[in-house]
Formats: structure tokens, sequence, C-alpha cells
């Protein structure tokens, strides 16, 4: 393959240097002292661990923050229960979060209003040229691909904002391992953070601790810098004891030096750097250098009636049904759903040619509203202990509430709203819970969580699901061709916006593979990748579905049942891996023959099946014209040639609707 950019590889520009040593630097000569730091160690108090117990990449890392931000004291994170208890002691204290006394060890906590998503236009990819980072985007349109920022403007960003940012506070220094310790595909970060929230959060999303440290050698590791930007004295008053500083928060990284520098948020994909910013961002740059895929996908095991077992891999965006399809409880008898990972999935051919994928994280960090016994049973077992909840209400009897979980809840009990309202009811016409919020939960906890989630060599994928919002106009279940048109499904994907982000209203986005606020490099480049999958193995690729659980009637209601009955879609695409006979051409890809979709159960609820894939000239027409309108303005020159290609089928086969 040769990319646009190639030439500048040639060129070998000189390599980009730490962002962050610019800032190191400013730090020491203002403290007049070179950095020595083995004279300088006396000057850091250390609360936890002993710096002199660090290999030497690590120590340096940390004492340099350090000097940068000036906490009170350090305390290097060992992952253990103690640990956890104490760090759930000094939120406690700090009131931050407050015990749930129903269930097990579970706290909730209840942020700034102005800190309750990710802020995607805050967020930045830094390169040397513009381009690595995003398509150039048509004359006077602005780019939706992602934000770039220039090496200079994230130095002085970090200038104006680091220095002295952690004064009075502790600095945590949080090592952690995306993937099992010690497993060949795991990759090692360490975050130094000024906010117990996130220290807590990382212990149950990434596996944290000593043992990282020890496993840890000579190789680079991910520096991440977080800091909620809030040094001590306070100089204004915290909203519900929340430390953040949304005016200047920003969320940047660096693929070419692996930094991740963040600022002002303590909130989720914002702070949480194992998550999004690593896995993701990073992660996707990484992925494309060594030939695999880091991708915003969870990761299912079913089981079919005779025992056959198979996984599939999903990207759906930012709260559009991962973790529902992840841990659902099948309506068909016989079928069992096994959960590997909820959000994102690693995958690498293995030696024999097999795409394999291992879920990097070790815990869920899951939507709240909407779920119950009803929707998300595994999930709501789940949660009943060692969770952290974030902005959902609160019950008179020390449970949680949100929207969705009105008839599991006692009549005889009052609601506190995320927002402290000590008396809500549904009348206020506010919602309970922020929509964002969420629980942080272990996933070695699911009571589903599959046998093989941690094996090191990953689970072979054998068919791989886009979907969306897509209230209009897309049906329930399509096959791709091949692999080359699945590229292109994935490339199509949009969704209504939700409030994973600080989107407004329920507009329709483009949001290619579930990945535009994750994509760490150029998405032109990102489709060259994808595309030269089918060369790099000799065995089947999996097969690629789009699937949409979000049509609705003319009423607004929605016209599939969802959740447990999307199995049924699961059962035709096993049949589909299978080589089963089961489906039939459409102008958009391959649909399921008439009845070949298991409804046997459903006769009595009158889901309108003919809605339900009804394909509407009209409004694929406009489709199409959407489609090619943002390739052309958003991706241009970086397309490549075969998607346009793929797109002009699309549109002939749409011709004879
Ligand atoms: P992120 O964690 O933001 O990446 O979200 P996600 O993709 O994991 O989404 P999640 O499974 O948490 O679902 C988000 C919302 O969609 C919840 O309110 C769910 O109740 C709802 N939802 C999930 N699956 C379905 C479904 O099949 N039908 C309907 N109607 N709603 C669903
Ligand atoms: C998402 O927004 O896709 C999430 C939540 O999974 S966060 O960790 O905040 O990115
Ligand atoms: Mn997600």
């Amino acid at each position: 393959m040769v990319f646009d950019n190639s030439a500048n590889n040639i060129m070998e520009a000189p390599k980009l240097q730490s962002v962050l040593s610019e800032a190191y630097a400013a730090a020491a000569g203002k403290s007049k002292k070179n950095l020595d730091f083995q004279t300088e160690t006396k000057s850091l108090q250390v609360s936890n661990g002993k710096l002199a117990n660090l290999k030497p990449k690590v120590r340096k890392f940390v004492e340099e923050s350090a000097h940068l931000c000036q906490p009170a004291n350090i305390h290097i994170c060992d992952g253990s229960d103690r640990e956890m208890r104490n760090l759930l002691n000094i939120m406690q204290q700090a009131g931050m979060i407050e015990p749930l006394p129903k269930y097990t060890n579970c706290w909730l906590a209840r942020t700034d209003p102005g800190d309750v998503a990710r802020v995607e236009s805050k967020t930045f990819v830094v390169t040397k040229d513009r381009r690595e980072t995003i398509p150039t985007p048509k004359e006077g349109v602005k780019g939706l691909l992602g934000n770039w920022m220039s090496p200079e403007d994230l130095k002085k960003a970090i200038q104006e904002r680091f220095p002295g940012c952690m004064a009075g506070r502790t600095m945590y220094v949080v090592p952690y391992s995306m993937g099992p310790v010690g497993s060949p595909l795991s990759k090692i970060g360490i975050e130094l953070t000024d906010s117990p929230y996130v220290v807590a959060s990382m212990r149950t999303m990434t596996r944290m601790g000593k043992a990282v440290l020890d496993t840890l050698g000579d190789e680079d590791f991910v520096k991440c810098l977080h800091s909620v930007g809030c040094p001590l004295p306070l100089k204004k008053n915290l909203v519900n004891n929340w430390p953040c500083d949304p005016e200047r928060t920003i969320v940047t990284h660096v693929p070419e030096t692996k930094e991740i520098i963040s600022f002002g948020s303590g909130y989720g994909g914002n702070s949480l750097l194992g998550k999004k910013c690593f896995a993701l961002r990073i992660g996707s740059t990484i992925a494309k250098k060594e030939g695999w895929l880091a991708e915003h996908m969870l990761i299912l095991g079913i089981t079919n009636p005779k025992g056959v077992k198979k996984y599939i891999a999903a990207a759906f965006p930012s709260a559009c049904g991962k973790t529902n399809l992840a841990m659902m409880t099948p309506s068909l008898p016989g079928y069992k759903v096994e959960c590997v990972g909820d959000d994102i999935a690693w995958m690498k051919f293995d030696e024999d040619g097999i795409l394999r994928a291992i879920n990097p994280e070790n815990g869920f960090f899951g939507v709240a509203p909407g779920t119950s016994m009803h929707t998300n049973p595994v999930a709501m077992k789940t949660v009943l202990s060692n969770t952290i909840f974030t902005n959902v209400a609160k019950t008179s009897d020390g449970g949680v509430f949100w929207e969705g979980l009105e008839k599991e809840t006692p009549n005889n009990v009052t609601i506190t709203s995320w927002l402290g309202d000590t008396n809500w009811s549904k009348e206020s016409g506010k919602p309970a819970a922020h929509p964002n919020s969420r629980f942080c939960t272990p996933a070695g906890q699911c009571p589903i969580i599959d046998p093989a989630w941690e094996d090191p060599k990953g689970v072979p994928i054998s068919a791989i699901l886009f979907g969306g919002r897509r209230p209009e106009g897309v049906p329930l279940i399509y096959e791709a061709f091949n692999w080359r048109h699945g590229v292109l499904v994935g490339a199509a994907m949009r969704s209504e916006a939700t409030a994973a982000a600080e989107h407004k209203g329920k507009v329709i986005m483009h949001d290619p593979f579930a990945m535009r606020p994750f994509f760490g490099y150029n998405f032109g480049h990102y489709l060259q990748h994808w595309l030269s999958m089918e060369q790099r193995t000799d065995k089947p690729l999996p097969q690629i579905f789009h699937v949409n659980w979000f049509r609705k009637d003319e009423k607004g209601r929605f016209i599939w049942p969802g959740f447990g009955e999307n199995v049924r879609v699961l059962d035709w695409i096993l049949q589909r891996v299978d080589g089963g006979d089961v489906a039939e051409e459409s102008a958009v890809g391959l649909i399921p023959k008439p009845s070949s979709l298991n409804m046997k159960g459903l006769e009595n609820e009158n889901v309108d099946m003919d809605e339900l894939f009804r394909l509407p000239k009209d409004f694929w027409e406009q489709e199409v014209k959407d489609i090619s309108k943002y390739f052309t303005e958003q991706v241009g020159e970086d397309l490549p040639n075969e998607i346009g290609e793929e797109l002009k089928k699309l549109d002939k086969r749409i011709e004879k609707l």
C-alpha cells in the first residue's frame, strides 16, 4: 500500500520530541535546579511506595511531572484492596462520594453538572502534519473527523495549564495494563492524576497496581498526565465537591511519542485515560503500524441450541447498545450469550491467519438509564457490589434510581435526583438521572463473563456488526456482499446523537465505524487499513453485517422489541456464518429470506416485519447523496478509490428500487 503521506516518511522528518519535555525543562529552570533527580527526591514527599523502587524511565516521568505540577504528595498505587478502601474513604470525607447501603461496597458520585460527558470539541490529536491526523476538508467546510493540534500549540496549552496545577493535592501514580498483565497482546500505561475518583475507577477499568510495575521492563509505556485543574487553595468554590475546570478542559494525544495529556475534566473518557485515549486513539495508531485493529466494539460469545459457539464483535456508537448486546439474555430457548467485552476490541491475526480479539479493559463503564431487570438483568446483577455509580439518582432506602427502573422501585421511597432535588418526581419534567449517568463495575463480576475473556490469545471472530440509531429507512439486518462492501457499510454509518458527548438534540450524525470521536489518525488512511485486511490473511475474514434496533413507526415508537429479542437477529447471522441459504439480495445488501428470521414466540407482539425491512427509494437516494457529500467534503483525496466505487455500486442498486 502507498499512502499519500508516504513522501513525508521518506524525507525522514526529525522525530517529534516529547511535548512534555519542554514543560519539564521550564519547570526545572524556574526552581533554578538541574534536573538531578537523585538529589531532588528529598523535596518530593511520597506517602505510598518508593521512588527508588521505580524503573528509571518511570521514575523520571513521575519526578519531572511532580516538578511541573507541584503536588503536595506522591502516592504510588499498589492496586491493593486496602488502597481502594483508603481512596473511597478519602473521597467520602471530601464529600465526593456517598455510600449506597442497599448494596455491598457501592458508591454514588455526583459531579459538577458542567462535567458530565466526553468533550469531543476539546479533544485533539497532535502530529507535525495536520493530514496525518485528519483528512483535509473541502474549502469552507468545517472538518468533522476529529481535531488536530500542532506540537507547538500543545506545548503552549500545557504551559498555560500544568505548572503548579496539583498544588496542595496528591499526585497518584497509576500503573496499568490494557489486557491481562504480562500477555503478549497487552500494553502498559502509567497515568499520573490528582483525582482519587480517577484512581478508583482505573482500578476497576484496568489491571492496575504493583504487578504492572513488576512486569514493565525497559520498554516504553504510554505516558498519561491528568489533572482536574483545581490547585489548592481554590480560586472558586467547587460544585458538589467535584473539582474540574470545564472552561479550560483539554484532552490531547501525541501518538508519535505515546503521550496523553488531559486537563480540567474528571469524567469518563476525558480522564480514565486507558479507555478511549489509549485503547482507541493511541491504540489505533499502534494497530495501523503493526497491522491490527483497535476498535470501538463489544465482543460476545454465542452458543446455539446445538452447542456450537461463535464469537461476534459489534461497533455501535456511544450509547447505542453495545453493553446491552454484550450481556443480553436471549429470548430464544437453547441460546446462551457470554460476554468478553462491552466497549473496546483489539483484533489481530494469529499465526493461522484467524482474526482474534481481546478486550483490553477490566471493567464496564456502562450507561445506567434504560438498564433494568427487563432490559438487561445481567448488568443489574453485576452492579450490586463494588460499583461506583456516577450522576444517577438515589432512593431513600439507600439504593439507586434512573429512568427505566420505575417498575422495580418500591412505591414508598423518595427519590433524590442527580442534581440533588431531594423530593424528585416525574412531574418535575426533568430526568432523575443524567442521561449519561454510568456504573463502573468489575467485569469479573458479570455472571455471564466468558470463560475465555482473559485468554491472552483472544477469541476468534466470526462476524462483525455495524449499527446505530436509525429511526427511519434502515432495515433491522442486512449483510454486506463482501469485505469491501462491508468497509463501505462501516464508513457510511450514521446514528442519532446521544448524551455520551456534548452534542445537543437528536440529529443524525455520521459516525463511521462508531469511531468518529476516537480515530487516532486520518480516517482515509484508516479505511485503507481496513481494506488491507483482505491481503493479510488467506483465511476467510469475518462476515460483515449492519443492524438497526431503533427503527420507529409514525407514532415514534420502536418497531423492534430489542434487547433479548435481538438474539433472533444473531441467530440469522449464525446461520449465515454457517453458510446457510437464508439470504436474498436487496439493494443495500443480503437480507433474510421470508421466514428465515426466527419469530417464534413473538406472534402476539404484532411486529411489523414489512416496515422493519422496507427500503424506501427516496430515503436511500437521499442517504447515498448524503454519504457521497460527506466523503467528498470530509475525506476528499484521502478516500480510497475502492470506497468510492462501492458507493457507486450502491447508488446503481438503489436506482433499480
Ligand atoms: P457506550 O458505553 O456509550 O459506548 O454505550 P453502549 O453502546 O454500550 O450502549 P448501551 O448498551 O449502554 O445502551 C445505551 C442505551 O440504549 C440504553 O439506554 C439502553 O437501554 C438502550 N438500548 C440498548 N439496546 C437497545 C435495544 O435493543 N433497543 C432499544 N430500544 N434500546 C436499547
Ligand atoms: C463512550 O462514550 O463511548 C463511552 C463512555 O464508552 S466514555 O468512557 O466516557 O468514553
Ligand atoms: Mn463506548
